[in-house]
């Protein structure tokens, strides 16, 4: 009895896994292990015998069940020692560094002029860019023979030969979306539409495709005073300063009557361009009062109805505000630009945050 338990103890002592472990407990303590097969002896034994022996063998089965239950514990120890070296993690180390993307100029600026009008109770429109002519020119009171359809630089789509339906055009205006939400909604209304527009048109200062924001508000007593403190209440916030004085100047537009061109105060001092003080102007939007045949052109009674209209032009608004120098980088697609010039996801002008 002395050498079986000396042999398992050994041999149990030696085991390097869970396998092994299982070998020998078969081998000793199976049906027919070594331990079992000297306990089935017992029967064959005197009673003297068998009640010496008897709690003997009982105590060697303890002995190797708890020998090979005790291996078993340190041999699962030390495989999670062995993980716990393999798979640490320092957490303190700093993060690897990962680019990420940034907004573009025009999307910041349009998500400010958005935040600012829905301020004042304006919501946003959107409209195709592909337009029929009669929303583009006709509704607007720009008649076929009218010559700012020549000025528009319009791109006409093309036409397939005997394809005689009236011209589709890329939008030169986001009046059009003003046109169908009039149509679709009725009076009264108050909306922006800041999108894309087009004209064939490619200089320092124009790009084919531009971004224009036009405001439309209907109602039966809206009038010129109320056009004059939205645009000084706009220009206020977006340009963040307070001491912000505009000048409306007589103008012409076929869709509004009157109409005025809206010019900020501003100085050149320095080469530097500061608005809100200075003896200079600059021109930034075009507005009116909108044309009695716009309105009954977008099924609107303008014996009951009437509201003002403006037009900004979004990129040089980002140029004006962010200091960008030249128009047709906004569109090369250059990453070095727009990680200078772009914005951080979260980075909103303290004035109209959240
Ligand atoms: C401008 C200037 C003046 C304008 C007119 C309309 C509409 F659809 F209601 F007739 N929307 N925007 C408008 C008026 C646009 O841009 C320089």
């Amino acid at each position: 009895m002395e050498d079986l338990r000396a042999k398992y103890i050994d041999l149990i002592a030696g085991a390097s896994d869970e396998a092994t472990l299982e070998d020998l407990r078969v081998a000793a303590l199976g049906k027919k292990g070594e331990v079992s097969l000297q306990m089935r002896e017992l029967g064959k034994m005197s009673p003297e015998d068998r009640q010496v022996m008897g709690p003997k063998l009982n105590a060697l089965k303890d002995e190797i069940g708890s020998a090979i239950a005790a291996k078993k514990a340190a041999l699962e120890n030390a495989a999670l020692d062995a993980r716990l070296a393999a798979e640490w993690l320092d957490v303190t180390l700093p993060s690897r560094p990962t680019r990420t993307g940034t907004i573009h100029p025009v999307s910041q600026v349009m998500d400010e002029i958005t935040a600012i009008f829905a301020d004042m109770g304006f919501s946003v429109a959107e409209g195709p860019q592909i337009e029929t002519d009669w929303y583009n020119f006709d509704a607007l009171n720009i008649p076929g023979h009218h010559p700012a359809r020549a000025e528009m630089d319009t791109f006409y789509m093309a036409r397939a030969e005997g394809d005689n339906r009236p011209p589709h055009v890329l939008r030169t205006h986001t009046s059009p979306v003003q046109i169908r939400h009039l149509e679709a909604h009725g009076a009264p209304c108050r909306i922006i539409a800041p999108d894309r527009v087009y004209r064939a048109d490619y200089d320092q200062t124009h790009t084919p495709m531009f971004h224009q924001v036009e405001g439309l508000a209907i109602d039966k007593d809206i009038s010129m005073a109320n056009l004059k403190w939205v645009l000084e209440e706009f220009c206020r916030t977006f340009f963040e300063i307070d001491e912000i004085e505009l000048r409306f100047r007589a103008s012409h537009f076929p869709f509004t009557e009157p109409s005025a061109e809206v010019d900020i105060r501003c100085s050149w001092e320095g080469g530097t361009l500061k608005l809100g003080e200075g003896d200079s102007w600059m021109e930034i939007l075009g507005s009116g009062m909108v044309h009695p045949n716009v309105l009954r052109n977008a099924g609107v009674d303008p014996e009951v109805w009437q509201g003002f209209a403006f037009g900004i032009g979004i990129d040089r608004l980002a140029m004006l505000k962010y200091g960008i120098p030249d128009l047709r980088a906004f569109f090369d697609s250059d990453l070095r630009w727009l990680r200078h010039f772009g914005f951080g996801a979260g980075q909103v002008p303290t004035r109209y945050a959240g």
